[in-house]
């Protein structure tokens, strides 16, 4: 038996010093459409996803609100997780950075890179900000006119002893291996960005901290602790056993994925892959940088930062309430291009919706049903061949799953949707208006009959592209059918090899107590 192929994928682990909003919640879909897609296509896969909680700023807001930093990172551990859930994301494994575990790995890792001789003890200058309790960089402080951007009062001048990370001698190593692998980096412009960026030099960073309690222990001087960052990228690696289970760990790494946000591309692109070779340990196969998110404000027409300060920021759960988790999904991955950045705005949102989902994709499953319902007692009696030339028109449909299926590998999730609406829902809508199977129930059953056969493949063709993205309505769309593979085994090919032909296709759903078929998608009314 050939072994299973295995793809192992992350997510940015988060600052919990605040809570989930929509552009950390784009990340984490895009993510899981990649999981659900690998999944379905026969890997065994690892999904990977947490909270980044050894960073001041936790510590901070934790004793504002009187707590223990470790019982507000656990709080907040929960708090996201209530939010992935409702977004049904599938991670496997929820990583906190104050877990025990990741605590030994990261000191086991540091002391393996400080005995391979590539930390090294020194002293950090720099303009501290008293306020904020950190270093500035020359650029944040003569950005803000010569203060911190944060208490707008003047840095002074401090140094400290540190221990140095000797990043500045991988960078030969770096270029050569972005030379040699190419997709390394995604999308383009954020490889090229990171190429110029390391051409131009890399300088050693201070990858230690004195005089902190909240933090992992430098396992060779026990007065600092690990700078965030570096604690933080090994997440990736003690969330998969290292430090704890070599087995597993081996199994996993390296890392098919790392899905981050572009504005952490350096971390992960330089820095990451230096602690990697530091540690001689294979180097992850992709980094795919998505875009933001940003929001449209619909007074102004201007698009702003999701920001706090500008009181703009939209919780997920305020879309799922209000439409639904599915409709979040699919707005995010459709309105939102995945390399590039995207806009919300509640109008827009409605708008895409009522569209996309509740007319063409909810109306032709509506129509489709009740017409076998009300005219075939739910049985398309006897066997047909599928016939969808007609449907999709001059599209070859195994073109169009090839074409969906590359688009999703390569995370172009909008281009993935698109097509689905424009080669299989757009031509499946119109093939229904041009036959008007409603009027030939009436005129000749045997007529109406072959055309809601293939509206109904339309229909499966539909739920299996979907199934990544819109897992519960792709779902429910399938089920409604006696359709002879089983969903959970379903994967793309099945579009349009099938494993037999269904004879007496059958509709499994029936109408509620009101007689009226409940929709995919109600209708929302646009304020
Ligand atoms: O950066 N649109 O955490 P974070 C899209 N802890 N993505 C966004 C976004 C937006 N408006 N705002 C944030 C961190 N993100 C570190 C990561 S990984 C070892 C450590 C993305 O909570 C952001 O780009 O500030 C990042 O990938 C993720 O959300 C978490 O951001």
């Amino acid at each position: 038996m050939s072994e299973r192929k295995r793809f192992y994928l992350t997510t940015a682990i988060d600052y919990p010093n605040s809570r989930p909003h929509i552009g950390t919640a784009f990340e984490k879909i895009g993510a899981d459409v990649q999981a659900r897609y690998r999944r379905m296509e026969g890997y065994d896969v690892f999904f990977l996803m947490g909270n980044d909680e050894n960073t001041v700023k936790v510590a901070r807001r934790a004793t504002e609100l009187g707590l223990a930093t470790k019982a507000y990172c656990d709080e907040m551990a929960q708090q996201f997780q209530d939010v992935w859930r409702a977004l049904d994301i599938s991670y496997d494994y929820f990583i906190q950075t104050s877990d025990p575990r990741h605590h030994e790995g990261c000191r086991k890792f540091m002391q393996l890179v400080y005995d391979r001789g590539y930390i090294y003890a020194g002293t950090y200058r720099g303009w501290y900000c008293e306020g904020c309790e950190s270093f500035k960089t020359e650029t944040e402080i003569k950005e803000a006119g010569g203060v911190c951007p944060v208490h707008r009062t003047p840095p002074v001048e401090r140094s400290e002893p540190c221990y140095y990370f000797a990043l500045s001698r991988f960078q030969p190593a770096l270029l050569d291996y972005y030379e040699r692998h190419p997709d390394f980096i995604q999308p383009e412009p954020r490889r090229n960005e990171v190429i110029s960026l390391v051409q131009s030099g890399l300088q050693d960073v201070n990858i230690t901290r004195i005089g902190q309690d909240w933090g992992i222990r430098v396992p060779f001087d026990e007065r600092f602790t690990i700078y965030v960052w570096f604690d933080a990228l090994l997440n990736y690696i003690t969330g998969i056993g290292y430090g704890w289970d070599e087995e597993r760990f081996r199994e996993w790494w390296p890392a098919d994925i790392h899905f981050i946000g572009k504005d952490i591309t350096r971390f992960h692109c330089a820095l990451w892959p230096a602690m990697l070779l530091a540690a001689g340990l294979p180097l992850p196969r992709r980094v795919f940088a998505h875009g933001w998110v940003y929001i449209k404000n619909e007074q102004t027409g201007a698009v702003e930062k999701i920001s706090k300060s500008l009181g703009n920021v939209v919780e997920p759960m305020e879309i799922i309430t209000k439409f639904s988790s599915e409709a979040f999904r699919y707005y995010f991955m459709r309105e939102c291009p995945f390399p590039g950045d995207g806009e919300f705005s509640w109008s827009r949102f409605a708008e895409v919706y009522n569209a996309d989902l509740a007319n063409n994709l909810g109306n032709l499953y509506s129509r489709v049903i009740t017409l076998i319902l009300r005219h075939f007692e739910g049985h398309l009696a006897g066997s047909r061949a599928w016939e969808p030339g007609e449907i999709y028109e001059e599209q070859d449909l195994e073109a169009t799953v090839q074409q969906v299926q590359g688009y999703i590998e390569n995370c172009e999730y909008q281009l993935a949707l698109q097509r689905i609406w424009q080669y299989i829902l757009d031509p499946a809508n119109r093939y229904a208006d041009r036959k008007e199977p409603w009027k030939l129930v009436k005129q000749d059953l045997e007529a109406a009959a072959r055309v809601l056969f293939d509206l109904v493949e339309s229909l499966r063709v539909t739920a299996i592209l979907l199934k990544p993205f819109l897992p519960r309505t792709a779902e429910r769309i399938y089920r409604s059918f006696n359709f002879s593979r089983d969903w959970q085994q379903v994967r793309c090919e099945d579009c349009y090899v099938y494993p037999r032909p269904v004879d007496d296709l059958r509709c499994l759903v029936r109408p509620g107590p009101d007689g009226k078929l409940a929709p995919l998608f109600p209708r929302i009314e646009i304020r």
